[in-house]
């Protein structure tokens, strides 16, 4: 690729009135947007320690009052993408919320999509659209688009947990919006995607018509994503185990933005994981060990723990114990890129 011309090239004044038109010469910043081979990233490497964020968050619980806060949230923000537009990668968000017990994070709803990985305290459920799910350490639980959803504590001591959601996209899109609402009323005890889609391979009566595109599951339950990856290991002696969370009557992915997955490291495992267009978040459920990007510094992390990476490299992860599995709960926009052919 030759050398294009720079805009030190072109003379003052000329650029002052382009400026004064609003207009811009591309090819001064052809190379910025159109990188050869290899697209620029933002998403750096990164890990956010539980241990450090943890007091911090309990802080803010003594610091900001439930009423100050609508949502008590510290935002995984990745420095790279600059701290206050609150990116982990370019389409997701991540925070750690904190509800305290007798605490409601009052009913709302909104166009991004969110998900939540429980990491910490027992007693808590989101009614999601009239279902409360409960919440239970590596459940992961959805609240689509515009679903209705609050969150309450009843449990002791703080509960804590991850949320995803795909804001960053949906903002740039300019779609981004809230609307309050009173507090739901339900005659449920708990979701009935519990009930319904409690067995893979199992789901309701075939002629049954859903009457809308609503995700019919909202709640995946860690105990069963855990034990189907502890069956593939029983199976598989070697190779990647790693599953994916779908709709469990399309197989589509949970949202067309983010892409959510598990996985598990064998003891003493080290893989690279397949080389993917996409940024990648990790956050560990179980377990201990390294990340590394293209044979950099290698992180460690522990159990709740969260990571990025971006795309366009290679992911190596490595349990850190030689007799015990570890797992992590993954995000990607993967369903995006295959959307757009870029994948
Ligand atoms: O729990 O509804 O981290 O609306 C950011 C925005 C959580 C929530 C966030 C939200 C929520």
């Amino acid at each position: 690729m030759h050398q294009l011309g720079t805009l030190e090239d072109l003379p003052e004044s000329y650029r002052n009135e382009l400026t004064e038109q609003n207009l811009v010469p591309l090819w001064p910043n052809m190379r910025a947007v159109l990188p050869p081979k290899v697209p620029s990233r933002k998403t750096r490497t990164l890990r956010w320690g539980y241990e450090v964020v943890r007091p911090l968050l309990l802080q803010a619980g003594e610091l900001t009052p439930m009423e100050k806060a609508e949502r008590r949230v510290l935002v995984l923000a990745n420095p790279g993408h600059g701290l206050n537009n609150m990116q982990a990668t370019p389409s997701i968000y991540m925070g750690l919320q904190l509800i305290l017990p007798g605490e409601t994070a009052p009913n709302h709803r909104h166009t991004p999509n969110a998900v939540r990985i429980i990491i910490e305290g027992e007693g808590a459920y989101t009614t999601v659209n009239g279902e409360p799910c409960r919440m239970e350490r590596g459940d992961l639980i959805l609240t689509p688009s515009g679903k209705w959803h609050e969150h309450h504590h009843e449990g002791e001591g703080p509960i804590v947990w991850l949320d995803i959601l795909d804001l960053p996209l949906i903002y740039q899109l300019e779609g981004s919006w809230a609307v309050e609402g009173q507090p739901q009323q339900t005659t449920l005890s708990r979701d009935k995607s519990f009930a319904d889609y409690s067995a893979a391979g199992v789901v309701p009566n075939l002629n049954f018509q859903r009457g809308t595109a609503d995700s019919p599951m909202l709640r995946y339950p860690w105990g069963k994503t855990r034990a189907c990856l502890v069956e593939m290991a029983e199976h598989y002696q070697d190779g990647l185990l790693q599953v994916s969370y779908v709709n469990p009557e399309t197989g589509a992915s949970l949202f067309p933005s983010i892409g959510f997955g598990a996985l598990m490291l064998r003891p003493g495992e080290t893989v690279t994981l397949p080389r993917r267009t996409t940024a990648c978040v990790f956050h560990a459920v179980e377990g201990c060990g390294q990340l590394s990007v293209d044979g950099g510094e290698p992180l460690a992390w522990n159990d709740k723990d969260t990571l990025s990476a971006p795309g366009y490299s290679d992911i190596t992860l490595s349990n850190g114990s030689a007799d015990q599995p570890a797992f992590m709960i993954t995000a990607d926009e993967a369903p995006l890129h295959r959307y757009l052919g870029i994948y």
